[in-house]
């Protein structure tokens, strides 16, 4: 971890009924995959939510109504920030893995798909933000990779026990225009270096690096409340917005 704090919002993702037996526990809780974000103005076009099929999470309570699943260094973090039912100290219900989570069906805020899936990412780190991530493959090149690749790769899918109709329905939308990379940046960077999985590592680095920082200081928006506004000036409104109706809240670690 980094010398500077790291400020994150945290994209509350509701688990849709039915719940399956691993979460029969949290019968009666709102339940919600946690994911942390540095770019809370793309929430519109999330396609699914990335969680680590060998990774260690849990699901913890926040307040007397409301469980986050996410990891235990995150519930930690989150307890000394006033998240936790039971002050600076985590609650947790169930113990789970990643695999548990794969296929819940999530209602995501701002998001114009109504109903996404968790899918199984191998590169996410549980030393960092939640370990849950949401997936927005117009403009992060990771989202991009990790979705093509299931997209592309039946074995893959087959492997975690991805259902066709997780993935295959979702497309990229667009939400953010940059001059030069278009509306659908992360595609366009990941083609021109030629990356071709989500194991890409260096090159991957390197479309982030690209994309990362012209798309907040020179992207449009495309939609929401703030369209035609740049990027800069949205991101601040919305996750504010966001958190004020209770549908993200701020994480800092
Ligand atoms: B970002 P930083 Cl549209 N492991 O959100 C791997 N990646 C993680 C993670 C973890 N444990 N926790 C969060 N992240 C991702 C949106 C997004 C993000 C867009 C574009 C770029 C981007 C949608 N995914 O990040 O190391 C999350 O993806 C580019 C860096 O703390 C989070 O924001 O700087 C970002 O990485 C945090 O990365």
């Amino acid at each position: 971890e980094g010398v500077q704090p790291q400020e994150y919002t945290l994209i509350k993702m509701e688990v849709l009924p039915p719940l399956p037996a691993k979460l029969g526990r949290l019968e009666g809780k709102k339940v919600f995959l946690a994911a942390a974000t540095l770019r809370p103005e793309t929430m519109y076009g999330q396609t699914n939510a990335w969680v680590l099929p060998d990774g260690k999470y849990g699901a913890f309570e926040i307040n007397e109504t409301d469980v986050f699943i996410l990891t235990e260094r995150a519930a930690l973090n989150l307890a000394y920030q006033n998240f936790s039912r039971f002050p600076q100290k985590p609650s947790c219900l169930v113990e789970l893995a990643g695999y548990d989570l794969i296929g819940l069906g999530l209602k995501s805020p701002l998001s114009f798909n109504e109903v996404i899936y968790a899918l199984p990412m191998l590169t996410i780190l549980t030393d960092k933000g939640t370990g849950i991530v949401t997936s927005v493959p117009s403009d992060a090149p990771d989202d991009y990779m990790a979705l093509h690749d299931l997209k592309v790769k039946p074995a893959f899918r087959a492997k975690y026990g991805v259902k066709d109709e997780w993935v295959m329905p979702f497309d990229i939308v667009p939400i953010i225009d940059i001059p030069e990379y278009g509306d659908r940046a992360a595609e366009k960077v990941c083609m021109d270096l030629k990356i071709k999985s989500q194991n890409e590592k260096e090159k991957l680095a390197e479309a982030k690096r690209l994309t990362y920082l012209r798309g907040f200081t020179e992207g449009t928006m495309l939609v929401g409340e703030f369209a035609g506004r740049k990027v800069q000036e949205a991101k601040p409104l919305i996750r504010a917005k966001l958190i004020e109706i209770g549908e993200a809240v701020m994480y800092s670690e």
